[in-house]
């Protein structure tokens, strides 16, 4: 496939100002007939042709000022018209079979409904346009379907017209005032009720608001509405963005490839990020939906009014708006927690492909297939950028310069210098090295020694930065490393503020004077930059910062270093120190006035795949030995404390308050500690909490520690679970991913049964996820030296990739990283890929991961 480079961008030779589209809508036909107002740039050569981005389409009839015309030509999919003035109509119609659509890109029918998905490439699928970000067309859509099949015709924008047409059919207008880029486009036509609610903003517009979903799922939709007007006065109060049409329309749909979709004035939502309530959701699922919902409401100003010159500036708008939607979410609940959360995930997603064969910066350089690109990458370690942006400028310099950028930008389709600048200039801050973040992938390593000079009083802490061989390219390579730094009282913990100190060079010295005695040091505090802080401190300093850290996440952060170090000896036979561990829980646990969710989430061990990520080489089995060893001993160490916790943390009626969800999660993390401890109650433990539950939360926590479990508990939970959930999509899900995680050996056999049973399908990529993404991250039942976790997914991969090559492609990173893996697995991952590489008519999306991986 073809490579594109972000150094090749050129403008458009033609620009379209205005697009008619008129839908008769049909699951099996649709008829699409588009009119578009085509406008030579003044920059563009007289005699450059109009070329029309189209796949997998052919014109039934093209029409140029009116006339029939045929001097077109189909070149790769594209539609060239050798136009020569500077102005023309052109005409097109085309014909779709949306029920054929397995990809999901397009126009594709989900549940009897018809829907869009259009970023990034996806309008191209419904007829031939300049499907390019940077060609803005304001929309005019008529959309006509059978009244009964499809009641709600939603569009972009306001309804302006609707009526009865013959044969039982209706029709709607709909005209969008914003000109936007084609990828924004959305249209859904479906028997759908609303939740509707409606919005006053701040100077007095009245927004009418709807949750459109599936009759029966009409209850689930309070949380998602609420997290929606709070996205909306937040943005009004952090950024000063107001919502700018009478309308904004949600729909749910089951089948989606993604989380959810900005389209103008019309969110496209995968179901799980809007469906919740107590039943069959659990907290976090709850966050998932505050959290997604504010996002995608976000693009509307990051993304939707200033959008992305090109895919390269993708980040422009989601690392941004990853940015903005972690801040809300930690405005309307605990801070800290969610710095852990974001953290956690950066570590888990972003890390380890910025340490592999698929490494690429925040702003890529190149790509085959800009699906692939919707990376942890562009959308996580890119809100990392931006929030250390936010650190050095303060909030209120940040506020000008996002502020300048908007002002600045509206209604164009800009790019991430643009972003820089506008910060430099409305912010007063010189970014000129920071860019470098911009173009360099990897993960940048610091190493911090702190000494001591008593006769002097000062300490001094020397910094050194490098990033991995694969990471830093030629030119000036040094980073912009915000780290937020205190130096606690090696007896109390107290410290005299904190500062922000920038390392800006390879390596560089900060002296701190009146430190009589030698200071603990607290760096890198609430995570203020996406580094790897090698190893810096004592196991005796860690744990004091476990216990003393005023800073929550510093606090965290000491506690997972400590555990990380030791299990890490453990596995590679050095000896350490396990009892200082043991104690350092003992005093979180002792600790009266902590917080229970921060506790919960404290006495928690580094995942496996966290601890594979510090070994030079990985030996799966090796970890979970540890790691369970570990968790035994802890489990038996505190066995009293942990079943007074679990017996304290009774749950009373179901309530969202911080207190009650602290309490559901101590409630299965001291679950997960006693089992861990093997009593002999374990499995009933779990089965009576299974069976109280009056919230997925619970019912989770008690399948997950049972799953693992060799006890017949086992099974009449999991039957159970399955009669009573059957029927709803997104519960079923959880079954499988349950059964997926088990740390059983008859895992791979069950995940193969699993693939087999009559509610397991291929063309839904949530069941998919569900089932064979869960497996792929069981780091003990996925590596199985066999290789057949491997042969699996690989199979699963060919199997998926004709009818959905973007959900197929997700699939490789996991296999890409076998270069990391002891001898054997290695082998095998390899082995996996080159018969995926050897396959025929593999799509683009699989083609370039599995390439990379292989180079
Ligand atoms: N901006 C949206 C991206 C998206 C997408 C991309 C490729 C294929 C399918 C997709 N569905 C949604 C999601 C977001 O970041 O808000
Ligand atoms: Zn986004």
């Amino acid at each position: 496939p073809a490579t594109i480079r972000r150094e090749d961008y050129r403008p458009p030779d033609w620009f379209i100002p205005e697009i008619e589209l008129d839908f008769q809508l049909g699951l099996e036909r649709t008829v699409v007939r588009s009119k578009l107002d085509v406008r030579r740039s003044k920059s563009a050569k007289y005699d450059a042709p109009l070329i029309l981005n189209g796949d997998d389409l052919l014109p039934v009839n093209v029409l140029v000022d009116g006339k029939k015309w045929n001097e077109w030509k189909l070149e790769e999919g594209n539609l060239t018209l050798p136009l020569t003035g500077a102005a023309h109509i052109v005409e097109i119609e085309v014909e779709l079979d949306p029920s054929t659509n397995t990809q999901l890109m397009g126009l594709y029918g989900s549940n009897g409904m018809l829907c869009t998905q259009c970023e990034a490439e996806g309008f191209r699928r419904i007829t031939f346009f300049a499907d390019r970000p940077d060609v803005l067309s304001r929309y005019k859509v008529r959309m006509e379907g059978d009244k009964q099949a499809f009641p709600i015709l939603l569009c972009n924008g306001d309804k302006v017209e609707e009526g009865e047409a013959e044969g039982g059919r209706h029709w709607a207008q709909w005209n969008d005032p914003w000109p936007k880029p084609s990828y924004l486009f959305a249209l859904v036509a479906g028997d759908l009720v609303a939740n509707s609610d409606s919005f006053t903003t701040r100077s007095g517009k009245e927004v009418e608001l709807n949750i459109w979903v599936r009759d029966g799922d009409l209850p689930r939709t309070g949380h998602a509405m609420q997290a929606l007007k709070d996205s909306m006065r937040w943005d009004e109060e952090v950024y000063g963005r107001e919502y700018d049409l009478g309308l904004f329309n949600i729909v749910a749909v089951s089948d989606f490839n993604m989380g959810a979709m900005e389209n103008k004035g019309l969110n496209v939502f995968n179901s799980r990020y809007i469906l919740a309530d107590p039943e069959v959701a659990t907290d976090a699922d709850f966050d998932g939906i505050e959290g997604v919902v504010a996002h995608e409401y976000f693009h509307n100003w990051s993304g939707n009014r200033v959008t992305c010159r090109d895919w390269f500036q993708l980040s422009l708008k989601e690392g941004f708006t990853v940015f903005r939607d972690q801040s809300f979410s930690a405005d309307m609940s605990s801070a800290a927690l969610k710095r852990i959360e974001d953290v956690r995930i950066l570590r888990a997603a972003q890390f380890p492909e910025d340490a592999g064969p698929l490494a690429h910066p925040i702003r890529p350089e190149s790509y085959q297939e800009i699906s692939n690109f919707y990376t942890a990458t562009v959308y996580n370690k890119g809100a990392e950028i931006i929030r250390m942006m936010h650190s050095m400028m303060g909030a209120e310099n940040f506020r000008k310069g996002t502020d300048l950028y908007f002002d600045r930008h509206d209604g164009e389709a800009a790019t991430c210098e643009d972003f820089v600048v506008s910060m430099e200039d409305g912010g007063g801050i010189d970014l000129t090295q920071f860019r470098v973040w911009y173009r360099t992938p990897g993960t940048p390593r610091v190493s911090a020694k702190l000494s001591h000079n008593p006769q002097t009083g000062t300490a001094t802490l020397e910094l050194k930065q490098s990033i991995a061989a694969g990471g830093a390219k030629p030119g000036p390579s040094e980073m912009v490393i915000p780290l937020r730094t205190a130096l606690l009282n090696p007896e109390t913990g107290e410290h005299d503020g904190e500062q922000l100190l920038i390392l800006d060079k390879a390596e560089q010295s900060f002296t701190f004077e009146g430190q009589n005695d030698h200071p603990v040091l607290s760096i890198n505090r609430g995570f203020s930059a996406p580094i790897i802080l090698e190893n810096s401190r004592t196991a005796e300093e860690l744990a004091f910062l476990s216990s003393h850290d005023d800073d929550p996440f510093a606090r965290f952060e000491a506690m997972q270093q400590l555990m990380t170090g030791y299990l890490t000896a453990q596995i590679t036979g050095t000896p350490a120190d396990r009892d200082i561990i043991l104690q350092a829980i003992g005093a979180v646990l002792a600790d009266e006035n902590i917080d229970r969710a921060f506790l919960a989430e404290i006495i928690l061990l580094p995942t496996e795949a966290f601890l594979g990520d510090q070994m030079v080489e990985v030996d799966p089995q090796a970890i979970h030995d540890a790691r369970e060893k570990l968790r035994g001993k802890i489990g038996v160490q505190f066995e009293r404390k942990f079943r007074r916790l679990y017996k304290q943390c009774v749950p009373g009626e179901f309530s969202l308050s911080a207190e009650a969800r602290a309490d559901r999660k101590l409630r299965n993390v001291t679950l997960g500690y006693i089992a861990a401890s093997q009593v002999e109650d374990a499995a009933e433990i779990a089965y009576d909490q299974y069976c109280d539950a009056n919230n997925m939360t619970a019912m989770q926590g008690a399948l997950g520690v049972l799953s693992h479990l060799d006890a017949e508990e086992r099974g009449h939970a999991f039957e159970s679970f399955y009669t009573r959930f059957k029927d709803n999509a997104l519960v079923l899900d959880k079954w499988f991913t349950m059964q997926a995680m088990s740390q059983r050996s008859d895992t791979i056999k069950r995940v193969d049964a699993l693939s087999r049973h009559p509610d397991f399908t291929l063309a839904n990529p949530n069941r998919v996820r569900a089932l064979y993404g869960a497996f792929a991250g069981n780091q003990v039942r996925f590596h199985d030296p066999s290789g057949r976790g491997y042969a699996m997914i690989a199979d699963m991969v060919i199997a998926l990739d004709p009818q959905n090559p973007q959900t197929a492609a997700r699939f490789i990173p996991q296999l890409g990283r076998w270069r990391r893996y002891e001898r054997g697995r290695s082998e095998l991952m390899r082995l996996a890929l080159e018969k995926i590489a050897a396959t025929s008519n593999l799509s683009k999306d699989v083609a370039e991961q599995v390439s990379k991986s292989l180079a």
